[in-house]
């Protein structure tokens, strides 16, 4: 047995895992179900293999990749049946995702020091919520927590994350509703640093106007951020809602070029069969994807780990 593939005797256990990628879960059952069904290895169930892949988001330039690979290998190994293709499947799919190396998913963060993470990403993709999950998890870690409203476009966006902080029990700053998000973010750091912050989320607005815009206020706020805090922010991480697939593509393309981005952030991989855009990412990006949304409560965000990705998707392969 495969090495990755061996992660299905062990048998990781993460419940929410496996009740948020259950509509991704089910494209995968329909590769399961075509290797089963197929009589011979040969060029048509490639076709449908990739089809499938496809189908999963995983973005046609890495499914091409992805069966390249496979079909190399399919060539040199002895395989009498489809089915006996499911576990080289899975193993050649994480191989994607690391790339031989170890991929660190931890968030960036120095006791004793304020840390800082900045949250990017276009409208309605889950920022504000993912900070507010965020916040309640480093709260209950023990953390003095600040929320910053550098979304100032909308009152209504400066509000919900308000509503936000109070349900995670920390603090929030916050100046009116058009103020230039680079003084909010000024402001807001000199007290973090005054009253001894461990941490600050930054919200920012969604506004993907053109990329020369973009590029310049966000390295306005980053400039803003290191003239206070030289080594800040650790993370400027990237919301992307998965179930947007290749257009979440198109927008980790977009913010990659315009800043120096350290991580992403999948959300909705509740709602969505789509799963397969972590393959995508890490493929053309090279980005790690850090934490995943799996649902709209404070609760439904976890750190990703591919193994128990990989694993609740093809539960039942095996
Ligand atoms: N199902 C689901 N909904 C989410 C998730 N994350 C955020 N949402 C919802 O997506 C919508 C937009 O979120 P919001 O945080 O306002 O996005 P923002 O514009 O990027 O700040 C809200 O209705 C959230 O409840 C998630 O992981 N799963
Ligand atoms: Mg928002």
């Amino acid at each position: 047995m495969g090495f990755f593939a061996n992660l299905f005797k062990k048998k990781p256990k993460n419940d929410k895992y496996q009740m948020g990628l259950h509509k991704s879960k089910s494209s995968f059952d329909n590769l399961k179900r075509l290797l089963e069904e197929s009589d011979k290895i040969d060029d048509d169930l490639f076709d449908s293999i990739e089809d499938l892949l496809i189908s999963a988001d995983i973005g046609v330039d890495t499914v091409l990749y992805f069966t390249n690979e496979l079909k190399k290998e399919v060539k040199n190994k002895s395989f009498q049946t489809p089915n006996e293709l499911s576990e080289l499947i899975v193993d050649k799919l994480f191989e994607i995702y690391l790339k031989g190396e170890f991929v660190d998913t931890t968030l960036k963060f120095v006791d004793g020091e304020v840390n800082v993470f900045l949250f990017v990403g276009v409208n309605g993709v889950g920022k504000t919520t993912t900070i507010g999950k965020l916040a309640k998890q480093y709260k209950d870690m023990g953390k003095k927590v600040l929320m910053v409203a550098g979304d100032t476009f909308r009152a209504g966006a400066i509000e919900q994350l308000k509503e936000w902080s109070l349900r995670a029990k920390v603090d929030f700053f916050q100046k009116e509703a058009g103020s230039d998000p680079s003084s909010v973010i000024y402001e807001a750091l000199n007290k973090a640093v005054t009253e001894k912050y461990d941490l600050v989320l930054v919200d920012t607005a969604g506004r993907l106007q053109n990329k020369v815009n973009l590029m310049n206020e966000l390295s306005k706020m980053k400039r803003v951020i290191e003239k206070i805090l030289p080594n800040e922010p650790k993370e400027t991480l990237l919301v992307i809602d998965a179930s947007t697939g290749q257009n979440g593509m198109n927008q980790a393309h977009v913010f990659n070029e315009a800043t120096n981005l350290s991580g992403i952030v999948l959300t909705k991989l509740d709602g969505t069969a789509k799963g397969g855009i972590i393959l995508a990412i890490r493929h053309l990006y090279n980005l790690p994807i850090k934490y995943v949304g799996l649902g709209e409560k404070i609760d439904d965000l976890v750190p990703f780990d591919i193994e128990n990705y990989i694993y609740n998707l093809f539960k039942g392969f095996f």
